[in-house]
C-alpha cells in the first residue's frame, strides 16, 4: 500500500489557520479506509481488531485538541507551518543584545547613585517580542497612516528607551537621567506618561489592567470613527498591546474581553509576555497560566496563538513517538518550569526528563549545558514572527498570542527566573561581565563597573539595518504626533434662547441635554461629538437621542426593536453617533478616553460627552479618571444624579457627596458644580473653546443634578465670574425692616450709625436654593441681609489662590498679588457661609481666602434613603439649617447674641441633640 504523504499530509490538526477538514480530510480517511481493508484481507479481522485496539491507545496518549477550552500545551503553530524569517537574524540578535545592555545599564547607573529604581527583568523576558514586532510589524505614523497603536508594558519603558537611544532619538544625557525627571537638563520617565513626555508616548500603560482595556476600546473606537466617516486610512492601523501575565489578574485586563470577539476587531493584538512571575513569585506555581489564559480567550471567542516552545524542541517533539514529552509538559506546573530556569542543565535531565526513561533517552544527545540553552518560544524570534505574521493577517477576531519566556532572561545569577527577579536593580561587577558575555557587548574590563552605554556608530551595519526597518515601517515608535487642529467652535451666541432661562421646571441634567441637542446643531462641530453613555440614558432623560443620533453598532440593527413603534426607539445603526456602552465605567471612561485623545492618535478632535450616575465616577474608575490626565485627553465628563441629598430615595450607595472633590486631585481637570442651566452653558462654550480652539490639553468634570426647579435667565456680566468659580447671584434684599433690622455688635459707637448685619451665603448645584430660601427668611425672620453667591469651581477658586500665595512667597518684597476670590470678597463684609450637596471638603478649599474664614455646611457621612426633605434636614443642608448655619456663624463673629441662634433652632424645631450624619 502506498500512501503519498505529502499530498494528505497538509496541515496538522490544531494549526493556526490549518484545517484537516475538506480534501486532506477525505484523503486520509480514504487512506485509513484501504488500510484497513488490506488488513482484513491479510490479517484477518481478529488480528486488525487487536491492531486497531493498538492503534487507539497510542491514540489516546497523543497530543490532539481537545473539545474543551484549552488545546495541548503546544505551539499553536507546527515548525512547519512557519514562515520564513524575513529579517536578517544574525543582526537583528546584535541589535537586540545591544538593547539588552543600554536597558540593564540606564538601571543599574541610575542607582549606583540613587534610590530611583526601576526594571531590569520585564524588558530583559520581552526583548524578543519587541524586537521583532519593531523590525517587522509596529508601523509608524505617516502623513496618511495613523501608525499603528502600541501600549507598551509599563515597566519595560527601559527598552523602549534603549532602542530610542540606538535610533539616535535620545542622546545618553537623557539615559544618565533615566527616572531622575528634574536633573539639570531633563531625564526620562520612570514611565510611559504622555504627559511628561509628550512627543514620545502615546498610552499610559503602567497601571496594570488599563493598557489592556484601553486597547481593547481604542479598536472599537478606531472602527467607530472609520464608520462615521471621520477616517479614511488607505490600510487599517492594528493596536497592539504587550502585557504581562500576572497584569492578566487585572479585572480591567479580562473584563471586557468578549467586546473584542464580538466586535470582530481584528485590528487588535494583544502580547501577553507569560514569564511566568509577577512581583513576589510566580502567577501560577500550582498551574499554567498560559493554559489559563487560553480557556479564557477562546471562551470568549478570540484567536489564540500559543508560543510556548523554541526551535530547539522541535526536534525532540519530531522525535517523541510516544506522545511522553507533551504529557511530561503537561503534568508539570508552572512553578516546576520557574526552577528548571534557575537550575543546571543536570536537574532538567533529572526531574523533568528523567520521569519518563523514553524521555531521557531522547535527550541523550545533549549536554547539560545545551539541555539548560533549551529556549522558550517566546525567546525565539522565528516563531515570535510566525505567530506576529498568523495574528495580523487573521480576520474576523481579535488575537491574543501568550508567549512563554524566561523574567529577568540573560540576567543569570543576577536573577533570572528568579522570586527577586523584579526587584533586581543592581548588578555587581562579575554579573555585569557575564551578562557582556552572554551577550558580546564591546566594552572592556576597565570600564565595565561604570556599565557605559554602548552605541554602535551611525554607519554601523546594525544602526543602518535598524533605521531602514523602521523607515520601511513608516517611522519611529513610540511616538506622539499632534498637528494641532483647531475646530471652529460655536460660542455662547449658540445658546441665546437657552440663556433666557426655562419657565418650567427642569433639572441641570435636562438642562445639559438641550444644550447638547443645541451644539449637535452647530454644523462646525457636530460630527464630532461623541455621546458615552453606560446604560444610564432613560435615568437621565437622555433616551431621545436614541432616535436623534442613533447608537453605534458595527452590526447595524438585525432586529426589529420592540418600541419600534414609539417615536423614540431603541435606534441601532452602523453610523449612530453613541456609545452606548451597556453597564461599565471601565469601559465607557476607555472609551472617553480613546475619544478624548482622538486629536492626537488620529489626527481628528473628537469631543466625547460622557454622562453617567456620578458616584460610579472617579470613585469607581478612579485610575481611569487619573490616566485621561496623564494621557492629555479633552472631553466633558457629566456626573448625573449627583449630590447626597438632590439623589433621594437611592441610599447609601448611589448618594454622591465626593466626586467633585475626587476630580479636584486631578491636576488636568476642571470640576464644575452649576447650579443652572446657563452656567451649563458657559461652562461647556468656554470649555469648548479653551479645548478644541486654544487645543489647551483639559477635560472637564460637571456635576449635574434631577432636581427640577425653573432655570432663571443669565444676569448680566456672570460670565467671568462662572468660569472662574464664584459670583453674586442675589445680592440681599435691601428691604429688611429696620424695626426687626440687626445691627453690628461691633459698629463704632458714639453718634455713628450702626452698621446693618450682613451675611454671605455660597450655595452651588441645586442647594443654592436653600441659599435663596434662606435668604429670603433670614430676611424676614432675622432682619438679616445676605447675599448669595453661586460657587461653581471651589477648585479653581483654590488653583488660583494658590498660585498667587506661591507667587507672594517667592516674591516677598514685591507688591502682592491677590487671588481671584481675595479681590471679589474683600469687598464684602459680615460672614460668610458655603452650603452644599457635597461633604464640607469641598467648598473648604477656599476656606483660607475667605476673610474672616468660612463656616461650611455639607452632607459629610454615608447616605440614605428618604425623601428630599428629610435628607436635607437630616443632613443639615435645608434653608433652615443654612439659616442656622448663617446666624451661628454670625454669632462666633460676635455680630449677633448666641440668642439668636438658640431661637431659630427652636423656631424649627430641630432637636440639637439629635444624631451627627458623620460618625467617625
Ligand atoms: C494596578 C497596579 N498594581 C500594582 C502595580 C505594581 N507592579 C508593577 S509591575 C508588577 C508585577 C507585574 O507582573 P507581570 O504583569 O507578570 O509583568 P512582568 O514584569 O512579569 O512582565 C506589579 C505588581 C502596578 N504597576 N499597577
Ligand atoms: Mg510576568
Amino acid at each position: 500500500m502506498n500512501v503519498d504523504k505529502k499530498e494528505i499530509y497538509g496541515s496538522r490538526a490544531g494549526a493556526a489557520g490549518g484545517s484537516s477538514e475538506g480534501h486532506n480530510g477525505d484523503k486520509w480517511s480514504e487512506s485509513l479506509q484501504s488500510v484497513f481493508e488490506l488488513a482484513l484481507e491479510y490479517q484477518g479481522p481478529e488480528r486488525t481488531a487487536k491492531l486497531l485496539e493498538q492503534l487507539a491507545g497510542q491514540l489516546r496518549a497523543a497530543p490532539r485538541p481537545s473539545a474543551g477550552a484549552t488545546t495541548p500545551y503546544l505551539n499553536t503553530i507546527p515548525a512547519d507551518q512557519q514562515p520564513p524569517y524575513p529579517g536578517d537574524r544574525q543582526i537583528e540578535r546584535r541589535i537586540k543584545s545591544i538593547m539588552r545592555w543600554n536597558a540593564m545599564a540606564m538601571v543599574v547607573k541610575a542607582n549606583s547613585t540613587t534610590n530611583v529604581g526601576g526594571h531590569i527583568s520585564t524588558y530583559a523576558s520581552a526583548a524578543t517580542l519587541y524586537e521583532v514586532a519593531f523590525n517587522h510589524f509596529l508601523r509608524g505614523h505617516t502623513d496618511s497612516f495613523p501608525g499603528d497603536m502600541v501600549y507598551f508594558q509599563g515597566h519595560a519603558a527601559p527598552g523602549m528607551y534603549a532602542r530610542a537611544f540606538l535610533e539616535g532619538r535620545l542622546d545618553e544625557k537623557h539615559l544618565q537621567n533615566f527616572r531622575q525627571e528634574l536633573a539639570e537638563g531633563g531625564g526620562l520617565s520612570s514611565y510611559p506618561h504622555p504627559y511628561l513626555m509628550p512627543d514620545f508616548w502615546q498610552f499610559p500603560t503602567v497601571s496594570m489592567g488599563l493598557g489592556p482595556i484601553m486597547s481593547l476600546y481604542q479598536a472599537r473606537f478606531n472602527r467607530y470613527l472609520q464608520a462615521r466617516g471621520l477616517t479614511n486610512w488607505k490600510e487599517e492601523p492594528k493596536v497592539w498591546a504587550f502585557l504581562g501575565d500576572g497584569e492578566s489578574d487585572e479585572v480591567d485586563t479580562l473584563g471586557a474581553i468578549t467586546l473584542g470577539a464580538r466586535e470582530n476587531l481584528d485590528n487588535l493584538i494583544w502580547v501577553i509576555n507569560c514569564n511566568l512571575q509577577r512581583l513576589d513569585g510566580p502567577v501560577r506555581g500550582n498551574g499554567k497560566i498560559i493554559q489559563e489564559l487560553e480557556g479564557l480567550f477562546r471562551g470568549a471567542g478570540w484567536n489564540v496563538i500559543k508560543v510556548i516552545w523554541g526551535g530547539d524542541w522541535d526536534d525532540l517533539f519530531a522525535r517523541d513517538r510516544s506522545g511522553l514529552l507533551l504529557k511530561r509538559m503537561e503534568e508539570c506546573v508552572d512553578g516546576d518550569f520557574q526552577k528548571y530556569c534557575v537550575e543546571p542543565g543536570s536537574y532538567t535531565r533529572k526531574h523533568f526528563f528523567g520521569k519518563y526513561p523514553e524521555l531521557l533517552e531522547l535527550v541523550n544527545h545533549l549536554t547539560d549545558d545545551q539541555i539548560r540553552k533549551l529556549k522558550r518560544g517566546g525567546h525565539d524570534a522565528h516563531k515570535v514572527y510566525a505567530a506576529y505574521q498568523a495574528a495580523s493577517g487573521h480576520k474576523g477576531q481579535p488575537t491574543v498570542i501568550l508567549a512563554k519566556t524566561v523574567k529577568g532572561y540573560g540576567l543569570g545569577e543576577a536573577g533570572e527566573g528568579k522570586n527577586i527577579s523584579h526587584q533586581q536593580k543592581k548588578m555587581n561587577e562579575k554579573e555585569l561581565r557575564e551578562f557582556r558575555e552572554r551577550f558580546r557587548i564591546p566594552i572592556n574590563d576597565d570600564i565595565i563597573a561604570e556599565t557605559p552605554f554602548y552605541r554602535p556608530a551611525p554607519d554601523s551595519v546594525e544602526t543602518k539595518y535598524l533605521l531602514e526597518r523602521r523607515q520601511a515601517l513608516g517611522g519611529f515608535l513610540p511616538a506622539r504626533t499632534v498637528a494641532p487642529v483647531a475646530l471652529d467652535v460655536p460660542k455662547l451666541d449658540c445658546f441665546t434662547e437657552f440663556l433666557k432661562g426655562s419657565n418650567s421646571e427642569i433639572s441641570t441634567t435636562t438642562a445639559f441635554g438641550n444644550v447638547l441637542r443645541i451644539l449637535l446643531r452647530q454644523k462646525s462641530i457636530s460630527r464630532n461629538i461623541v455621546p458615552i453613555i453606560p446604560d444610564e440614558a432613560r435615568t437621565f432623560g437622555l433616551d431621545a437621542f436614541f432616535r436623534e443620533i442613533g447608537i453605534y453598532s458595527s452590526k447595524g440593527q438585525l432586529y426589529e426593536p420592540v418600541d419600534r413603534n414609539s417615536l423614540l426607539y431603541y435606534h441601532e445603526a452602523k453610523d449612530g453617533q453613541i456609545l452606548e456602552e451597556g453597564i461599565t465605567e471601565a469601559g465607557s471612561m476607555a472609551s472617553f478616553i480613546a475619544a478624548g485623545t482622538s486629536y492626537a492618535t488620529h489626527g481628528v478632535p473628537m469631543i466625547p460627552f460622557y454622562v453617567y450616575y456620578s458616584m460610579f465616577g472617579p470613585q469607581r474608575v478612579g485610575d481611569l479618571f487619573w490616566l485621561a490626565g496623564d494621557i492629555r485627553a479633552k472631553g466633558f465628563l457629566l456626573g448625573a444624579t449627583s449630590g447626597r441629598t438632590t439623589l433621594n430615595g437611592e441610599g447609601l450607595q448611589h448618594q454622591d457627596g465626593h466626586s467633585l472633590l475626587l476630580a479636584s486631585t486631578i491636576p488636568t481637570c476642571l470640576p464644575y458644580d452649576p447650579a443652572f442651566g446657563y452656567e451649563l452653558a458657559v461652562i461647556i462654550a468656554d470649555g469648548l473653546r479653551r479645548m478644541y480652539a486654544e487645543n489647551e490639553d483639559i477635560f472637564y468634570y460637571l456635576s449635574l443634578y434631577n432636581e427640577n426647579y425653573s432655570m432663571p435667565p443669565m444676569p448680566a456680566d456672570v460670565e467671568d465670574g462662572i468660569l472662574r468659580g464664584l459670583y453674586k447671584f442675589k445680592p440681599g434684599s435691601d428691604g429688611v425692616s429696620p424695626a426687626s433690622s440687626q445691627t453690628n455688635k461691633h459698629s463704632p459707637a458714639g453718634g455713628t450709625p450702626a452698621l446693618p448685619v450682613k451675611a454671605h451665603i455660597l450655595g452651588s448645584g441645586p442647594i443654592i436654593q436653600s441659599a435663596l430660601k434662606a435668604q429670603e427668611i433670614l430676611a424676614e425672620r432675622y432682619g438679616i441681609s445676605a447675599d448669595v453667591w453661586s460657587a461653581t469651581s471651589y477648585k479653581l477658586l483654590r488653583t488660583d489662590a494658590i498660585r498667587c500665595q506661591r507667587w507672594n512667597m517667592l516674591h516677598p518684597t514685591g507688591p502682592a498679588k491677590k487671588s481671584y476670590v481675595e479681590e471679589l470678597l474683600a469687598k464684602e463684609q459680615g460672614a460668610f457661609v458655603a452650603v452644599s450637596d457635597n461633604i464640607r471638603t469641598v467648598p473648604d478649599q477656599i476656606a483660607p481666602w475667605v476673610p474672616g474664614g468660612l463656616f461650611t455646611l455639607g452632607t459629610d457621612g454615608f447616605g440614605r434613603s428618604d425623601t428630599r426633605a428629610r435628607l436635607r434636614r437630616f443632613f443639615e443642608v435645608d434653608a433652615e439649617s443654612t439659616v442656622i448655619g448663617t446666624l451661628y456663624a454670625l454669632a462666633a463673629k460676635g455680630l449677633v447674641e448666641p440668642q439668636l441662634v438658640e431661637k431659630a433652632i427652636k423656631d424649627f424645631g430641630v432637636d440639637p441633640e439629635k444624631i451627627q450624619p458623620q460618625l467617625v
